[in-house]
Parts: structure tokens; C-alpha cells; sequence
């Protein structure tokens, strides 16, 4: 994965129809247009996927693979598509690799229960950074006691890349998985996957990708990645929350045991015991979320009308632009400024408490996220219990930094700009 060029706004991208696609953002918030610049938290839907959702339950409601009639296929037939959209997205080799889950921390748990549990013993070590969100990490604190295997970290740099030279002497014989994020949430790195995941196999660890704050802003192809599992969640990529991907190679699933238990994941069920469905639907126990792997499909289509690598270069220019914008304010410091960034602004202002910046903010309309963003370590290693973050999208414009820019000049002068 190369970096996000930051370059000037792409002639072809037409943000004022692109915005018209999203019907959230035309309302006032206080009485002030609405500014969504929380989109790392989750993005807004356009129109399309809201009417494939909305048309999915007028005319197609039923479940899935059980029924012989006409709407239970039709609903299956739309299911499924979505399942096509998503290995076509990740570029998969079958769409048994594809797996729908509630989303990025539901899958890297399984990966977490059903691939690590059994297979780890003391002596083992999973590897991680210091940069992930706590999906990707608690799930696997929770493993190491369960089976007596260690925790490592990777460390970063002060401005918030990873420390690779460090992550060369963690990596070793004993390093069995390496879990790691595309793009970090709380900060924007982008790191290099496609380089650590090469590194991780040929030491022998499996890899794990949470594509969390990825998918939104860069293509991903997991053949080329040649990464073992990629984890995303529908609703930061304009899709519906309550369902995500779990892409895992095909030879790696096909030796897990099932996560959960239920209808669907089963062949055979007697008292004695029971016997499991093919890939997928081992890992898909009970009535799935339909409607949103119809609404994921959708989204995944109107990406692809936009064009992700549109969708980047016009953030890429926007991030450049807010940067510059935001050098403007007295007393903002930056919070991480790796080389490879992608549409995540964190920063502090000195004498204004985050949480009171977002309030502040609300009231001139602009929605940010402020807070620890689920990545405690990265505020402890920056000294800070919290920062305000600005998170991009396809359809954030230039005029939406100047409200935020505008916004903060406001909260500096109510708070005096003391420091
Ligand atoms: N980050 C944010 O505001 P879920 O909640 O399962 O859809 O995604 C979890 C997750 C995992 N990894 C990364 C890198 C993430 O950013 C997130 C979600 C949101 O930054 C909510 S905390």
C-alpha cells in the first residue's frame, strides 16, 4: 500500500453533487449547517444504500437459506450478492473466504477464539502495536490468559509512525500472530502493511489486518497483500453498522472450529454431537443481519462509482488543507504527524479541555469526536487523557474546515485563550 498522495483537488471530483448523495447533511445542528467531521466514528449513508435497505424491506423481507419460498430466495439472492460485493471489494479468491460479522471487533475476536485459543500455548507471542485500537487489542489480552501465551508491542515514533526497526527485533521464532492496523484511528498513520505482513510470514507469524480505518480510504487487495485475515466494519465506508467482513484464507478457516454455535453453522445435529456447515457459513450462527449485507453491497457499489482512489486524492488534498488551516490556531498542537497519513487530524488545545472543544463546536454545528478514540495507550504515550479529532469523507469540502477552523477560533476566545 503506497501513501496517500497529497496533491491538489482532483478536476474530475464533483463534491457539491457527491454531497447531494447524502441527505443527513443538509439540516442545521443549533440553528448552524451541520459540519460532520466524525466520519473515523462512523461515516453517513447515501441515498443509495438507504433505498437498497428501505426497498429490501418492502419487497424482499424474509430469512435466509431456510425457506423454499419465493421472498426467503429472493432474500437469500440478496444476501449472498452482498457476500459477492465484498470478495470482489477485497479482491478475494472465493467467497467462502468472505465471512459477515457485526463488524471489525466482532472478527477480530473470532480470529482471536477460534484461530488463537486453541493453537496457543506458553511460550508463544502475539504481536501487536502501540498504535491499535483497543479492538485489536484487548481481544487479544484475553487470549494470552487464556492460554499462557505473551503480549508484545511494537513501539512508535514520536511522530507516530511505527518504530519498523523495533518491529524487526520483536518479530521472531516465537511470534505465532501478528495483529496490526491499516490505518491508525487515532492518529491517521497509515502503516505499511503489504512491508510488515512480508516480513511477518517469512518469520512464520499469521497476520491479521484491521482494515477498520482502511477500507475507506485506500483499495485493498488481499492476494496481493497475501495477508492471513482482514477485518472491516460496513458503517465507516458509507455502509450500514451491525455488519462487517471478516475475510480469512480459505485453508486458515477451514481448520478453525466454529465461534459460535446455532442454526445455519451446523450439518448435522444430534444429542451426541454435531457436525459443521461448509465455509462460510460455519462462523455465521443464527439469523444473519440481511438487510445490512444488502445495504454493505450497496455501499460497496457507490464506492465504486466514486472511485476509492478519487475518494483519496480528494481527501488528501482536503488533509493538506486542514493542516495548513489549523497551523492558524494559537496554542493547537498536533497529535501524530507520521510521513503516511490518512484523514484523521488529532490534536489539543492548550487551556481548552477536548471534551469542551466538542461541545463548543456542536453549538457552531461541527461534529467532532473528542475523547481517547478507544486507543488509550497512544494518549498515554503522548501524555494526554484525550484529544479532538477531525475525521474526513468523500464529501467534506474545504468550506466544512474553514466552519471547523472557525469554530475553534470561537472556543479559544470564550476560553480567553489562556494556556
Ligand atoms: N473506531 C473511532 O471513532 P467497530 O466498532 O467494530 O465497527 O470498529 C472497531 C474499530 C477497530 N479498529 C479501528 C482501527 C477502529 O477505528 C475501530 C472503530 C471508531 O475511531 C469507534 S471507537
Amino acid at each position: 500500500m503506497t501513501a496517500l498522495p497529497s496533491a491538489a483537488f482532483p478536476d474530475a471530483f464533483d463534491v457539491a453533487r457527491v454531497r447531494r448523495d447524502f441527505p443527513i447533511l443538509d439540516q442545521a445542528i443549533h440553528g448552524r449547517p451541520l459540519v460532520y467531521l466524525d466520519n473515523a466514528a462512523t461515516a453517513q449513508k447515501p441515498r443509495a444504500v438507504l433505498e437498497a435497505m428501505d426497498h429490501y424491506y418492502r419487497e424482499s423481507n424474509a430469512n435466509v437459506h431456510r425457506g423454499v419460498h419465493t421472498l426467503s430466495e429472493r432474500a437469500t439472492a440478496l444476501y449472498e450478492g452482498g457476500r459477492d460485493r465484498a470478495r470482489a471489494f477485497l479482491n478475494a479468491r472465493a467467497r467462502e473466504e468472505i465471512i459477515f460479522v457485526r463488524g471489525t471487533t466482532e472478527a477480530i475476536n473470532l480470529v482471536a477464539q477460534s484461530y488463537a485459543r486453541p493453537r496457543l500455548k506458553p511460550g508463544d507471542e502475539i504481536l501487536i502495536t502501540h498504535l491499535e485500537h483497543h479492538s485489536n487489542t484487548v481481544p487479544w489480552q484475553m487470549v494470552c490468559e487464556q492460554t499462557g501465551a505473551r503480549l508484545k508491542v511494537v513501539p512508535i515514533t514520536p511522530d507516530g509512525a511505527l518504530d519498523l526497526e523495533a518491529f524487526e527485533r520483536l518479530l521472531g521464532p516465537r511470534t505465532r500472530i501478528f495483529a496490526v492496523a491499516h490505518v491508525s484511528n487515532a492518529l491517521g498513520t497509515v502503516n505499511p502493511i503489504a512491508e510488515l505482513t512480508a516480513r511477518a510470514r517469512a518469520a512464520g507469524a499469521m497476520v491479521l489486518i484491521d482494515g477498520a480505518q482502511g477500507v475507506p480510504h485506500c483499495a485493498v487487495d488481499v492476494q496481493a497483500l497475501d495477508c492471513d485475515f482482514y477485518a472491516f466494519s460496513a458503517h465507516k465506508l458509507y455502509g450500514p453498522t451491525g455488519i462487517g467482513v471478516l475475510y480469512g484464507r480459505r485453508e486458515v478457516l477451514e481448520a478453525m472450529p466454529p465461534w459460535q454455535g446455532g442454526g445455519d453453522m451446523i450439518r448435522t445435529v444430534r444429542f451426541e454431537g454435531s457436525t459443521w456447515n461448509d465455509l462460510p457459513y460455519k462462523f455465521e450462527a443464527g439469523t444473519p443481519a440481511i438487510a445490512e449485507a444488502v445495504g454493505l453491497g450497496a455501499a460497496l457499489d457507490y464506492v465504486d462509482r466514486i472511485g476509492l482512489d478519487a475518494i483519496a486524492r480528494h481527501e488528501a488534498a482536503l488533509l493538506s488543507y486542514a493542516l495548513e488551516r489549523l497551523r492558524e490556531i494559537d496554542g493547537l498542537r498536533f497529535i501524530g504527524s507520521a510521513p503516511q497519513r490518512a484523514s484523521v487530524v488529532s490534536f489539543v488545545v492548550e487551556g481548552v479541555h477536548p471534551h469542551d472543544l466538542g461541545t463548543i463546536l456542536d453549538h457552531a454545528g461541527v461534529a467532532i469526536r473528542a475523547g481517547h478514540h478507544c486507543a488509550m495507550p497512544v494518549m498515554d504515550f503522548y501524555g494526554v487523557p484525550a484529544t479532538a479529532r477531525a475525521s474526513l469523507a468523500c464529501y467534506n469540502t474545504t468550506a466544512d474546515i474553514d466552519a471547523l477552523v472557525a469554530a475553534l477560533q470561537g472556543a479559544r476566545d470564550l476560553f480567553g485563550g489562556r494556556g
